[in-house]
C-alpha cells in the first residue's frame, strides 16, 4: 500500500464506522424516526432520580420536539397500559412556563388532562403521562414517584 492510499483509507474510515453505528438501537430500546426510547416500566422513582436513570444510560428524559413523537410514545404507553410516566418538562424554573429540561427550551404544544396543570396541592412542577387521563398530561409533584421515559439519539 503506497502512502496516498493509506491516508485516503485512515481518512474515510471513521465515515465507514459512523455508517454502522447510525440506524441502531440498544436491545430493549424503541427506534422512532433516528431515535431510541427507553420505558423503564418496572422503575418509579422522583423526578430528579428518573433524570439520572437517563443519564446514566446516556440520555434523558424524553422531549417532544413534534406532536407526532409525542403521538408515538403516548401510543406506546397505552398499547403497554403504562402506569404513569415522567416527561422532561418543568416549570420549576419559572412557575406556569414550561420548559424542557435538555435543550431549556419551551414547549410548543400541549396535550394537558382536563383541569390541568392545576399545581395541586401546594405546587406541581414536574410533566407525566396521565395513565387514568388518557396518557395526556399531568404536572405532577416532582417528588411522586413514576416510570421515567428516555430518549437518545441511534
Ligand atoms: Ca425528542
Ligand atoms: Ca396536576
Amino acid at each position: 500500500m503506497n502512502t496516498s492510499i493509506l491516508i485516503l483509507f485512515v481518512a474515510i474510515s471513521p465515515g465507514i464506522i459512523q455508517v454502522a453505528i447510525a440506524g441502531c438501537c440498544p436491545d430493549g430500546w424503541m427506534p422512532h424516526k433516528s431515535r431510541c426510547y427507553y420505558v423503564g416500566y418496572e422503575t418509579k422513582l422522583t423526578f430528579s432520580a428518573a433524570m439520572v436513570y437517563c443519564h446514566v444510560r446516556g440520555a434523558q428524559l424524553v422531549q417532544f420536539e413534534s406532536y407526532g413523537e409525542y403521538s408515538f410514545l403516548r401510543n406506546l404507553l397505552k398499547k403497554t397500559q403504562a402506569s404513569d410516566a415522567w416527561i422532561g418538562l418543568s416549570d420549576q424554573k419559572h412557575e406556569g412556563i414550561w420548559q424542557w429540561i435538555g435543550s431549556k427550551g419551551f414547549a410548543t404544544f400541549s396535550d394537558w388532562a382536563p383541569n390541568e396543570p392545576n399545581s395541586a396541592n401546594g405546587g406541581e412542577d414536574c410533566v407525566g403521562f396521565f395513565a387514568s387521563e388518557d396518557y395526556k398530561w399531568n404536572d405532577f409533584s416532582c417528588t411522586d414517584k413514576l416510570i421515567p421515559v428516555c430518549e437518545k439519539s441511534s
